[in-house]
């Protein structure tokens, strides 16, 4: 009877194939989808202050149809969402003398300056895929000082809630697509990667703010292990 229960037990685990250990229980080795930065404010569809080019309507309804899939197949759906206080260390605006997209050293961190965008609580800093897709949506950007590309944490250091809810969530893949290639989408496959997620990128999901610093993002993300896929199928 007991050996009956081991081999039973055995096959389960054969089947289930990418179950992992976490503690004190079994839970599914999961894939899980981050969308990020799918906000008004990056898109020409919106007419956004800092519109990434070919952000049209038809992106943006790529983008929504793939996440309908992705969550129809069983994937979790994450997204992140920049969330600047107006008084944000980002915008050129709160600088003096200063113009968008100028270069500046604070400290020792480099920082772009760009218009002044996905401000909490405005139009345009609104998610434009559906939000109830979402099983999570981690908001960055929020703490005035310091700027925030990647999901899991800011330029200060501080750790999001990304990491957390995805383990909590048992997620060990990620699938990531969004604006802009060449920041938010990079920072966010990247530190994805550092902390251990199987990683991929999807390109024709993807739009970034310049040609050059896209293909360079790209190259990045692979010389990082992380896989970049054309297309989604
Ligand atoms: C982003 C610039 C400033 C992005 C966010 O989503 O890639 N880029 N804030
Ligand atoms: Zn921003």
């Amino acid at each position: 009877m007991k050996t009956l229960w081991v081999v039973g037990l055995a096959i389960i685990m054969i089947v289930g194939g990418g179950m992992v250990m976490t503690t004190g229980a079994w839970a599914a080795s999961k894939v899980g989808v981050i969308v990020v930065d799918m906000q008004g404010d990056f898109t020409t569809y919106k007419e956004g202050s800092l519109a990434v080019p070919e952000s049209d309507q038809a992106f943006v309804n790529k983008v929504r149809q793939a996440t309908r899939d992705l969550s129809a197949k069983g994937h979790l759906i994450f997204a992140t969402q920049d969330w600047h206080p107006a008084e944000h260390v980002s915008f050129f605006s709160n600088h003096k003398n200063k113009k968008p997209f100028e270069v500046i050293q604070i400290e020792d961190r480099t920082q772009v300056l760009w218009p002044p965008h996905c401000i909490q609580g405005t139009a345009n800093a609104r998610i434009l895929v559906d939000n109830n897709l979402f099983q999570a949506v981690v908001k960055k950007g929020k703490d005035p000082r310091y700027d925030s590309y990647s999901g899991f944490q800011d330029d200060g250091g501080a750790k999001t809630e990304m990491d957390a809810i995805l383990k909590r969530n048992g997620i060990s893949e990620v699938i990531v697509y969004g604006i802009a290639t060449d920041y938010c989408v990079k920072a966010t496959a990247v530190d994805a990667a550092a902390a251990g997620y199987k990683v991929t990128v999807v390109e024709s999901l993807c739009k970034g703010v310049a040609p050059d610093t896209s293909a360079k993002a790209l190259e990045e993300m692979k010389a990082k292990g992380i896989t970049v896929v054309a297309a989604m199928e």
